[in-house]
């Protein structure tokens, strides 16, 4: 029997839908039906490129905080949901984000879950968060990690609201349908260790002798913004400068030069006032928090003017660039850890070349 060529009649066609029909009773499907959307020439995320103002996302999220307490809400998070994924609590295919608003007194109950979650802290003070045992009060800019499975409350012991920005890996563990959580009898987990213990053990060029790693997380806890923000001021008075991202640092693991956490990546960059990145592009659907200054970016077909505390998204292989129209101090975070560790990771930097 040959294989059928050229245009097939409708007669052949109406034979094929007849067989799919058939064959789908039995939970078939034929593969020549859905190759070309299965195995794409490049990525085609559902997720779109997607821009919100801090200014109107934190008035709806201080409306959240008079309708109910933290106590009732368990977390008092406004998630950001990417347009192009209605409905799934996603900001982009595989990351989870959202503002979380403490009012002054308020506790977060100490819970654990598998999903990894880490904090860019934006407004207030006298905030803590603790993670297994560890206290630390968080400061603007202030990146913070909660690895799986460990407990960790949250508190605001200060006069004014506080809202951070968390980020958690909930659709990568779904997707290996691997979630599990559970809350603590305790509200608030014990103490165990002095404040910042981890970051005089593991925030320097050094670490403690003999130290064994036994876990695929970070051992510090909180990555000041201070120091992070004076590195890249030295490294752009001294240069070179990268020209997809100005000058850029990436949070790593100290113990192994790795990512922070097994799945997601975080960076900082800083972008020079009046300066304009060149085209980029990567396959891992990165959140943008913009930390200092006011800017524009350039994201597949949207364009996004972004200031102060603005969160904005570039999906997997959609062209990015940044102009800074002042000093503008970007962080953000991605899937990057995860698609490095099977192998999947691309980017582009002369992206404009295609
Ligand atoms: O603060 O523990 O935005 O468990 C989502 C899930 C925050 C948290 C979120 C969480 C948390
Ligand atoms: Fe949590």
């Amino acid at each position: 029997m040959t294989a059928p060529s050229r245009t097939p009649s409708a007669e052949q066609l109406n034979a094929r839908k007849a067989f799919y029909d058939q064959i789908g009773k039995q939970h078939l499907a034929p593969l020549w039906e859905r190759v070309s959307g299965l195995v794409t020439r490049s990525p085609q995320p559902a997720a779109r490129p997607v821009h919100w103002k801090y200014s109107s996302v934190r008035a709806h999220l201080l409306q959240a905080g008079s309708l109910l307490s933290a106590e009732e809400a368990e977390r008092r998070v406004l998630i950001f949901e990417n347009p192009g994924l209605p409905g799934q609590s996603r900001i982009t295919g595989s990351l989870f984000s959202g503002l979380q608003l403490l009012m002054p007194g308020e506790k977060a109950h100490a819970h654990r879950h598998t999903a990894s979650a880490l904090r860019v802290f934006l407004e207030g003070s006298s905030a803590y968060t603790s993670v297994d045992g560890e206290r630390t009060m968080m400061s603007r800019g202030d990146f913070v990690i909660t690895p799986c499975w460990t407990w960790h409350d949250h508190g605001n012991d200060g006069a004014d609201p506080v809202i951070w920005l968390d980020g958690l890996d909930v659709p990568i563990v779904n997707l290996f349908d691997t979630s599990f959580s559970e809350g603590n009898e305790a509200s608030q987990i014990p103490i165990s260790r002095p404040e910042h213990d981890s970051e005089a053990r593991y925030a320097g060029a050094l670490l403690p002798d003999g130290h064994k790693a036994h876990s695929m997380s970070s051992p510090l806890l909180n990555y000041r913004y201070a120091p992070a923000r004076e590195n890249l001021a030295e490294m752009q008075r001294n240069g070179p400068i990268d020209p997809c991202h100005g000058v850029k640092l990436r949070y790593t693991n100290p113990l192994t030069g790795g990512s922070v956490m097994p799945t997601m990546s975080a960076a900082l960059q800083l972008i020079a006032a009046g300066s304009r990145t060149a085209p980029y592009r990567s396959t891992d659907g990165t959140v943008f928090v913009v930390l200092e200054g006011k800017g524009h970016s350039k994201v597949a077909d949207s364009s996004f003017d972004w200031a102060e505390n603005d969160v904005f998204v570039a999906p997997s292989w959609a062209l990015q660039q940044h102009r800074a129209e002042s000093e503008a101090v970007l962080f953000s975070f991605s899937d990057r850890a995860a698609q490095e560790k099977l192998g999947i990771w691309r980017e582009q930097r002369d992206a404009s070349a295609s």
